[in-house]
């Protein structure tokens, strides 16, 4: 099958991209798309052209894996020049998506028509990159700069009738009969002629610019291309000539390719789509359907869990034992909704149906009818296999029973049911309704319809959804543990909380190992025996100093809570050092990173080689989803390759760590 293909409609010539499954600039489109044109300037009898695509979307912009190929077919930038350059008018007819790639052929179309539901954008950033096919000096020609920049440098693409408030569509179509009102069109502007955006003159205020850096300092710190793409605008900005602006763009386009955040960016884009694979389960596979789905605990978790079905229109019943407890649940999750409302993100009448579709329940039979329960206990082996023990009795045959235990062998509480088949894990990261990531936890038991069901679930609550295999901490926390002891080990032999927590935030994760403590709270699981000091973190209990929820731990808190480091704090470590009689030495940044980060890898390829992850990407996910790892990094497993497996080894054996097999294997190419 021809990926573009011609279609003549007397004095119009329609040239049709089809190149499953998102129309991607592969470089036979680029082909096609050079021949189609060159068909329609060849030809006296067509008078205009029409640019549309067969299937769900517009192309959704270059075909990303084709990025660091050797180049083939024609050039993607000489095609749009031809398109631009045209002498007679092209119309782009817009559905689905018109991202990156596609919005910038879109551009050098001469009109552009819509139909509602479409929507445009330039999300390279998002990709480590930007738009390098002439989108950052043809889009503020056509929107202005101050749209233009919050474009590019966001990423997010915006609605077909923003855009033709913006006037980067001219008009909107009929949803079905775009194919024939693009035709219409087409021959309409026959009569006005091309309309070259190179031509047209850059309006706006560059001030945008800084606001936009201002505004998101924070959210962009450490990442190179939000900046390279505000660069691009500002020279469209400066230079009425645009081909003095694509020169500043290819110039900032190849020193981003070139780098190694864009390909972690890509590599990351991939990946995200990989962990919905189940190894061994066809992409169809069958899956149990799930109308209600039914939460037990208004705590935190349960009730995060719980806002997650209710935004994506499931009804909810929600369980607690207390009533005072269900109440407090019920409040929050209300609470949480109205002050959503008041930012403009959801209607009062919506979250008035949200409400409506929560049941609140101090009884475990009122899930009998529930598909799906998603079990938020506390995290207790004895008290989560009585929960299950008592939904086995309860549940109607065939509903999925899930445990959102963060560290419990999900195999023996499957075993507390008559039912192993039907339990799975569901572990959601806090707060539940903001946190991106979910482990879908495939128990010994767990049936493949049972798995494919929580891994389709979550995908349409919005999560990145993982398959993690059973075992204690199953990957996220089980590679976060192993930074824990290092950490603490490193404060007895000289570095300070906040050194470390510092190395930590600048390499660009949200928080540091201490940061994370005081944040968990210190005093969960402590013996509570002031008089035993063994370790640090009895020191710091002994002294009242719990973390965050008493505003003091390793570092003081103000009400908002704030941090910042603590005199008293630095004292308890310091006498805890004396008493163990170590010697007080610097410590190196670089020794941080190998001693707390490198122990993460090492677990993290330990995970791959015991086959708890289906594959180092899904590791990569769940960091980057679950706690926040750069993405410009690429997770930890990416990053290994990075830094360099050699590097990592050494390190980890001068420090006293067993070397994961499958990270030293990295050291011998396979033959
Ligand atoms: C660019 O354009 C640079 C330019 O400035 C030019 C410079 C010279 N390429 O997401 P889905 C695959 S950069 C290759 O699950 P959805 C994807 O991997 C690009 N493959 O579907 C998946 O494969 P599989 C700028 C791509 O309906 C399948 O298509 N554009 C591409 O949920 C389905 O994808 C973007 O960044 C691609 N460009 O969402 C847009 N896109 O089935 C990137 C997708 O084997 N794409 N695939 O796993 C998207 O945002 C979403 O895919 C889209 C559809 C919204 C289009």
């Amino acid at each position: 099958m021809q990926s573009v293909i011609t279609e003549r409609h007397d004095d119009v010539l329609v040239i049709i991209v089809n190149n499953p499954p998102v129309n991607a600039l592969s470089w036979h489109v680029r082909q096609g798309l050079s021949d189609g044109i060159d068909q329609a300037l060849g030809d006296d009898d067509i008078k205009a052209i029409v640019l549309r695509c067969d299937g769900s979307t517009f192309i959704a912009g270059a075909d990303i894996t084709e990025f660091g190929q050797p180049p083939q077919g024609p050039d993607f930038l000489a095609v749009l020049n031809t398109f631009e350059r045209a002498a007679k008018p092209i119309v782009a007819a817009i559905h689905g998506t018109a991202l990156g790639g596609g919005l910038e052929t879109a551009l050098v179309c001469h009109y552009r028509i819509a139909v509602p539901t479409a929507k445009l954008g330039l999300p390279e950033v998002k990709l480590g990159l930007l738009p390098g096919g002439g989108g950052t000096q043809r889009l503020p020609r056509v929107v202005g700069v101050e749209q233009a920049a919050i474009m590019v440098a966001l990423g997010e693409p915006i609605s077909a009738q923003k855009a033709l408030d913006f006037g980067l569509v001219d008009a909107l179509a009929n949803e079905v009969s775009l194919a024939a009102d693009a035709i219409l069109f087409a021959r309409a502007c026959i009569a006005k002629g091309p309309r070259p955006t190179r031509e047209r003159a850059v309006a706006g205020d560059i001030a945008i610019i800084e606001r936009l850096k201002t505004e998101n300092a924070r959210k962009w710190k450490g990442f190179e291309a939000p900046y390279a793409n505000l660069r691009c605008i500002a020279a469209a900005a400066a230079h009425p000539v645009i081909e003095d602006g694509l020169k500043v763009e290819s110039h900032e386009f190849r020193s981003l390719m070139a780098g190694s955040q864009a390909k972690a960016q890509q590599y990351m884009f991939f990946a995200e789509r990989q962990a919905a694979k189940i190894e061994g389960l066809a992409k169809d596979s069958p899956q149990r359907e799930i109308k209600k789905v039914g939460v037990i605990g208004a705590g935190t978790m349960g009730g995060g869990i719980s806002m997650n079905f209710l935004n994506a229109g499931f009804p909810v019943t929600i369980v607690e034992m207390v009533q005072e407890n269900l109440d407090r649940g019920v409040g929050v999750i209300r609470k949480n909704y109205e002050a959503s409302a008041v930012k403009g993100r959801f209607t009062s009448e919506k979250v008035e149906a949200m409400m409506g579709a929560l049941t609140p329940s101090l009884a475990l039979e009122d899930l009998a009818d529930c598909d799906l329960v998603i079990e938020a206990v506390y995290e207790s082996m004895d008290v989560k296999k009585d929960v299950f023990g008592k939904l086995d009795a309860i549940c109607k045959p065939g509903a999925i029973l899930a445990s959102n235990t963060s560290y419990l062998d999900i195999n023996e509480i499957a075993a507390s049911t008559s039912r192993p088949e039907d339990v799975v894990g569901m572990h959601f990261f806090s707060p539940a309704n903001v946190m991106k990531l979910l482990e879908v936890v495939r128990g010994e038991s767990t049936a493949d319809d049972v798995l494919a069901t929580a891994m389709a679930i979550g995908k349409k609550i919005g999560k990145v959804a993982v398959v993690a295999g059973v075992c204690h901490g199953f990957i996220g926390n089980r590679m976060l543990a192993t930074r824990q002891e290092p950490a603490m080990q490193l404060l007895l032999e000289g570095a300070t909380p906040a050194q470390i927590d510092d190395v930590h935030t600048d390499f660009g994760m949200p928080m540091g190992p201490f940061q994370m403590r005081d944040l968990a709270g210190m005093d969960i699981g402590w013996h509570r025996d002031p008089s035993k000091v063994e370790t640090i973190r009895d020191a710091f209990c002994a002294a009242g100093r719990f973390g965050q929820k008493n505003g003091k731990g390793f570092y003081d808190y103000d009400e908002k809570r704030v941090g910042t480091p603590s005199a008293e704090a630095l004292a308890i470590i310091e006498e805890f050092r004396a008493t163990s009689n170590l010697p007080k030495r610097e410590i190196s940044d670089q020794e941080i990173v190998e001693r707390t980060i490198y122990p993460m890898v090492n677990e993290g390829y330990k995970i791959l080689e015991e086959g708890k992850a289906q594959r180092a990407s899904d590791i990569d996910v769940v960091w980057i989803y679950g706690y926040g790892w750069p993405i410009y990094r690429g997770g930890p497993m990416f990053w290994s390759d990075i830094e360099g497996a050699g590097k990592i080894v050494e390190a980890l054996e001068r420090n006293g760590t067993p070397v994961a097999a499958a990270l030293r294997a990295k050291l011998s190419p396979p033959h």
